[in-house]
């Protein structure tokens, strides 16, 4: 492949070093994008080092949002994964899904004792003709295809504040305006945000985190990955390993991702929605703030007790968010580095 100049001034520009050319481009009029990921919540800033580490030299916005939340699937000390809060049965389930830009999705829920659900769900899609597998199924599919079953105890965290729990046993989400963000500069943020914030109750104040992310090639991919509510009923599933609820791709337009509360994300058809709005023209932040609108219309007065949030990123590379509530938040990786962006609010 021969490389003009424009190409090479795009490619030089992104900073990256030691990229190959080889099948980047095979027309001269191929506009190189410049990688970018977001993710939800603060533990994204960590996740999106995860993922940067793999657009950065040149990989697939698939694999970045795979490898992105499995190091938020590692920290142990998080809401999310096998370290969280359990169902009201005292067990932990996972909820994910990932989507590509050539409309290929997997997804897994009700999944237990799999350290990496994301990759689970990689493989549903990769290894299978299904979309989606859920419980006993899908744990025996991920055995099948060489994950290990980890144990079944609690986290320390989690098995304390089960044991809290379990006084009242009240079903109750809390949602996230207590949360304090301190103002300070992503520098800072990015060391002391090894874990997501904690409510002085123990409850964390989210149980999820989602991603998307733009390749060099101009591809998006999405990935979600989830412990679902805390003390929710045996078998629930959210909207995060639903395609179209919890996470959508269309590589024409843009890419979503939702948090918060599951069963209002699915009642709107959330993240596809989002989508919708920006192939009708609206910003990142437009398409997102309009779903958020229509779910408090539907939710009326009850709209106060339930959080929701999406994250959006278009084709271009310009994302954006909406939440029902403060205290919702999300990071962003480019070249010029590793940010939370406080997100607006209703
Ligand atoms: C769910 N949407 O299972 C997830 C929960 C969440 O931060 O986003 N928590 O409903």
């Amino acid at each position: 492949m021969t490389i003009n100049r424009r190409h090479f001034i795009n490619l030089s520009g992104l900073g990256i070093a030691g990229i190959t050319l080889q099948g980047f481009a095979n027309t001269a009029n191929v506009k190189v994008q410049k990688p970018i990921v977001i993710a939800t919540w603060d533990a994204g800033i960590n996740a999106n080092k995860g993922a940067w580490e793999v657009l950065s030299k040149g990989g697939s916005a698939l694999d970045a949002v795979e490898k992105g939340v499995m190091v938020t699937e590692d920290e142990i000390s998080c809401c999310v994964g096998l370290g969280a809060n359990p169902d009201r049965d005292g067990h932990v389930t996972l909820d994910a899904s990932i989507m590509d830009h050539e409309f290929n999705c997997g997804s897994v829920a009700f999944l237990e004792r799999i350290k990496h659900p994301i990759s689970v769900a990689r493989k549903v899609m990769e290894k299978t003709p299904h979309v989606m597998l859920v419980g006993e199924g899908a744990q025996q599919f991920a055995l099948s295809q060489g994950f290990s079953l980890a144990s079944s105890n609690l986290s320390e965290t989690a098995d304390k504040a089960y044991k809290d729990w379990l006084k009242k046993s009240e079903y109750k989400p809390i949602i996230n305006v207590e949360r304090q963000t301190p103002k300070s500069t992503t520098s800072q943020l990015e060391d002391k945000y090894k874990a997501p914030t904690r409510f002085s109750n123990g409850d964390w104040n989210h149980d999820t985190i989602g991603m998307v992310a733009l390749d060099v090639y101009g591809n998006l991919s999405a990935s979600c990955t989830t412990s679902g509510a805390g003390f929710k009923l045996r078998g629930r599933v959210g909207d995060s390993p639903i395609i179209g609820a919890g996470l959508y791709v269309d590589n024409e337009v843009g890419a979503v991702v939702a948090t918060g509360q599951g069963e209002d994300v699915i009642r709107v058809a959330g993240a596809s929605a989002v989508v919708e709005h920006m192939r009708q023209g609206k910003s990142p932040q437009d398409a997102c703030r309009l779903v958020v609108e229509k779910i408090k219309r539907i939710k009326k007065e009850k709209a106060a007790d339930i959080q929701v949030c999406f994250i959006a990123l278009n084709k271009n590379g310009e994302h954006g968010s909406y939440a029902l509530h403060t205290g919702f938040n999300y990071a962003v990786h480019n070249n010029e580095g590793n940010k939370l962006i406080e997100s607006p609010f209703l």
